[in-house]
């Protein structure tokens, strides 16, 4: 049937600007091994894994070699020790801009809302900032195989609310992450600048521009 039954949003962007803390993090660990690492990789690393963003980290800095496996997950863990650390800090007053206003719109309007978040931490971040409430569900990716741009984590997440992924609006503020909306055979929102996102059926400049009436209108209209 074809009508919307749910949003399902990504976190780290979208909802909450997380991304100078992955890269304060990043930065403090390349550091400490002697590999370059600017704002610009950290750019590409939006959405993806810790453990691949960690690889491409090494990989730009010729190491991709010379850490087993065990070396690089404990590379990780002091990374994710200091990620936390930082995000002590996020509170309410960290949720962007028009993102709680089209929260409390979807729900409302009755329908589902689900988080699909490549974030470990995303639980944790979401009660921060108190919005947790608003979800009928939040993908654990401890569960998953495959990480953005795989459909999965979008797939999963409509299999949990047990809707159809043709009536599903997702929502990212990363390459991957509409690569795998798309690929789940969803609508797809981009938040950032409109030529990154050639494969998104609308993008907006930032949260500020999201608007429920006019997504609903251009998901009705497609
Ligand atoms: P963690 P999203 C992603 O979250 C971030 O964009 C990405 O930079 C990060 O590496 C990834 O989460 C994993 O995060 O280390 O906290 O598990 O944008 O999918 O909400
Ligand atoms: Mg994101």
């Amino acid at each position: 049937m074809d009508k919307l039954q749910a949003f399902i949003f990504d976190l780290d962007g979208v909802i909450t600007d997380t991304a100078e803390y992955h890269y304060l993090a990043w930065k403090a660990l390349a550091d400490e091994l002697g590999v370059s690492f600017s704002r610009e990789l950290n750019e590409e690393l939006k959405g993806i894994s810790r453990m691949d963003s960690l690889d491409k980290i090494l990989e730009f800095g010729q190491k991709g070699a010379e850490f087993t496996t065990e070396e690089k997950e404990k590379l990780a863990k002091k990374k994710n020790e200091h990620y936390v650390l930082l995000i002590k800090k996020i509170s309410p007053s960290d949720i962007l801009p028009g993102i709680e206003k089209l929260l409390t719109d979807i729900k409302s309007a009755g329908l589902s809302l689900a988080l699909a978040s490549a974030s470990k931490n995303a639980t944790m971040v979401l009660e921060a900032l108190n919005l947790k409430q608003y979800f009928d569900v939040i993908v654990d990716v401890n569960t998953l195989k495959k990480g953005k741009p795989d459909p999965e984590i979008f797939l999963r997440a409509a299999e949990l609310l047990n809707v159809q992924p043709e009536n599903c609006i997702g929502v990212e503020d990363a390459i991957a992450g509409v690569d795998s909306i798309k690929d789940a055979g969803m609508f797809a929102v981009a938040i950032g600048p409109e030529h990154l996102f050639p494969r998104a059926d609308i993008v907006y400049q930032t949260t500020n521009d999201l608007s429920y009436n006019d997504l609903i209108g251009k998901f009705l209209n497609r």
